[in-house]
């Protein structure tokens, strides 16, 4: 089967390509001169595309990536310099870290240059990250005078374990992609001209799989990080039974015994 890249429309601050690989798509940031600083409608807009491209049913996974020099440096300072607490309130950006959270498909951060602040909280709130060389993750929040704000305490100290996640939020240091890989933050290092390429191999290879069996085992793991172990269990229990109700599964199991490629439908 022949896939043509359809560059599907251009926001003004996300690129949008879909079968970049085959089910896959491209989500990229591009405001490369402030370092693609997360300003609200960029957020925005990545919301609108996740959304959009969750409920497509030729997009199986989904790569978010910025550029070499930056994945994101950060929430725009710029915007948020002279915000009152309740006007924090009233933006409510949760909201929209919370949309993009809830993203179904697989997604994969591609990041090189600085992941920092928000940046490095957006590559961390998707299911894996391959990094290259040059990428440099960390929370400078504490250096101007805050602290991460959509899940950086959280999810760095699952990753690092605490004492190294306390040091980068109290100090705001960056770790390298290499030590970011040896803690476990980062799948994969490579150098800086494969880092998407290999985003786009990885995101292909799942891609290849069920659809609806991808998103119940994302949901699955994902859970992991939510709750306890019995009700982790639980959860994973009652997905892993609901996989046997789709046509895929019938499909995939069927393929194996018939020593074929499956076709899977996402139904
Ligand atoms: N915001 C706005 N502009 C930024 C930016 C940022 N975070 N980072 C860089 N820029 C802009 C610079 O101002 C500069 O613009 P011009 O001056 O040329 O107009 C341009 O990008 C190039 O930056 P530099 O000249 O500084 O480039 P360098 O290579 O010298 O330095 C750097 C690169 C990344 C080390 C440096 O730019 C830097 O330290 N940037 C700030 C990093 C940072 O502190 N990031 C954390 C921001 S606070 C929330 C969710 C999340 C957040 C908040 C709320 N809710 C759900 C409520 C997140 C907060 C943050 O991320």
């Amino acid at each position: 089967m022949f896939i043509f890249t359809q560059k599907v429309n251009t926001m003004d601050f996300i690129k949008i390509t879909k079968n970049k690989e085959p089910n896959v798509a491209l989500i990229e940031l591009s405001r490369p001169k402030d370092l693609n600083a997360l300003n609200l409608q960029l957020m925005g807009e990545l919301k609108d595309a996740l959304r959009e491209l969750d409920a497509d049913d030729s997009v199986r996974v989904i790569v978010l990536t910025g550029n070499e020099k930056a994945f994101a440096a950060g929430a725009d300072i710029k915007q948020m310099a002279d915000k009152s607490a309740i006007d924090m309130l009233k933006i409510d950006q949760f909201s929209t870290w919370d949309q993009i959270r809830k993203t179904k498909k697989p997604l994969i951060a591609a990041v090189s240059g600085f992941a920092l602040g928000g940046g490095c909280e957006l590559a961390m709130t998707c299911d894996m990250i391959i990094a290259s060389e040059t990428a440099k993750f960390g929370q400078p929040e504490i250096k101007i005078g805050v602290m991460p704000g959509a899940g950086g305490t959280q999810r760095l100290t699952k990753a690092l374990g605490k004492a190294k996640a306390m040091e980068l939020v109290l100090t705001g240091r960056f770790i390298s992609a290499e030590e970011a890989h040896n803690y476990g933050l980062v799948n994969k290092v490579v150098p800086v001209e494969m880092y998407l390429y290999e985003a786009l191999n990885l995101a292909k290879e799942i891609g290849n799989m069920s659809p609806v069996a991808t998103q119940l085992a994302k949901e699955a793991v994902n859970r992991s990080f939510e709750t306890h172990l019995d009700e982790g269990l639980y959860f994973e229990r009652k997905n892993f039974y609901l996989a046997f109700a789709s046509e895929d599964q019938k499909e995939g199991m069927k393929a194996f015994i018939e020593k074929r490629k499956p076709d899977y439908r996402g139904k």
